[in-house]
């Protein structure tokens, strides 16, 4: 019985413990590779973008990105100090008792000052996560003194945006073809018609889906926001940074999924105003509310041959 006790206890120790050394191992890549991508930060216009080999969060280009880096960084000090405990308890249990140094083991079955701690303690850790986590989620809930709204619409398969405080123009957002990709663009991120705002300025992001629940994702900005049928869901953004940063709807949404990836570019307020006036007149006809059913039926067969030559 005693024995029993003992070995199950080794046992399960050395499983958790084995998991938790290799969670943090790759936590501390992990980490290696933020504090890569915060080094390499300058005063160039900044790209939001997936990298080769990238392990850790993307680099932030706002301030709810930093808030969710700063809860990033948070859970995962938290992380590494359990890491650290289990594995130490583990060579203490390992060591102190094994069979050889302990042959007769005591016959305690519990302890209640040890059960009260062990039943506390990961209860304040939890509090000290859920707290600054709950604040994270309020923040990103409304935008606070936003100057204007952009309303986001996923459709299948397209980005529809409009700018009422602009003029109420609207258009549509597509992925470039791989055939058409320029230098600097990348393949199945950059649009035709990127989504366009000032840098330094709250834009509160009203979403909304037209036929299937998508979403409206941007990990640079510390975005993400499901556009369901029949809803306005609320959220908002800031670019700190000029600079490009992608996203993409990533809620399955369809055989043509891969075709709305999102561009959002932050530029200078100057830039900002030339280009809403000449998007005034630019999209003054009002674009249809989609393409019409050929185009789409091209894409589709176009999206069918890619994936084929994929294969
Ligand atoms: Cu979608």
């Amino acid at each position: 019985m005693r024995k029993h006790f003992g070995a199950g206890l080794v046992g399960a120790l050395y499983a958790s413990g084995a998991r938790l050394v290799a969670a943090a191992l790759l936590l501390f890549a992990t980490a290696g590779t933020a504090l890569a991508q915060t080094a390499q930060g300058g005063a160039a216009p900044m790209i939001g973008a997936p990298q080769p080999w990238g392990m850790g969060l993307q680099a932030s280009g706002g301030p709810i990105k930093d808030a969710i880096s700063s809860f990033n960084s948070l859970v995962f000090w938290i992380i590494v100090a359990i890491t650290i405990f289990v594995f130490l308890l583990l060579v203490w249990v390992v060591v102190k008792y094994s069979a050889a140094a302990n042959p007769k083991p005591s016959r305690t079955s519990h302890n209640t000052a040890l059960e009260i701690a062990w039943t506390v303690v990961p209860v304040l850790i939890l509090l000290v996560i859920a707290i600054p986590s709950f604040r994270l989620i309020y923040y990103q809930d409304r935008a606070v003194d936003a100057e204007f709204t952009i309303n986001v619409q996923g459709r299948q398969w397209y980005w529809h945006y409009a700018y009422p405080d602009q003029g109420n123009f609207t258009f549509d957002s597509y992925p470039v073809q791989d055939a058409d990709i320029r230098p600097g663009q990348i393949r199945a991120l950059s649009v035709d018609n990127p989504l366009v705002i000032p840098v330094g300025a709250n834009v509160r992001i009203l979403t909304t889906g037209q036929d299937v629940i998508h979403s409206f994702f941007v990990p640079s900005l510390g975005v993400q926001k499901y556009t369901i049928p029949g809803r306005t869901l609320e959220t908002w953004i800031r670019a700190d940074r000029p600079g490009v940063y992608y996203g993409q709807c990533n809620q399955i949404c369809g055989v043509n999924h891969w075709f709305m990836p999102i561009e959002v570019r932050a530029v200078p307020r100057e830039e900002f105003n030339a280009w809403a006036e000449q998007a005034r007149t630019r999209f003054a006809q009002g674009l249809p509310p989609g393409p019409p059913p050929s185009v789409l039926a091209e894409r589709q067969a176009q999206s069918t041959t890619i994936a084929d030559a994929r294969r």
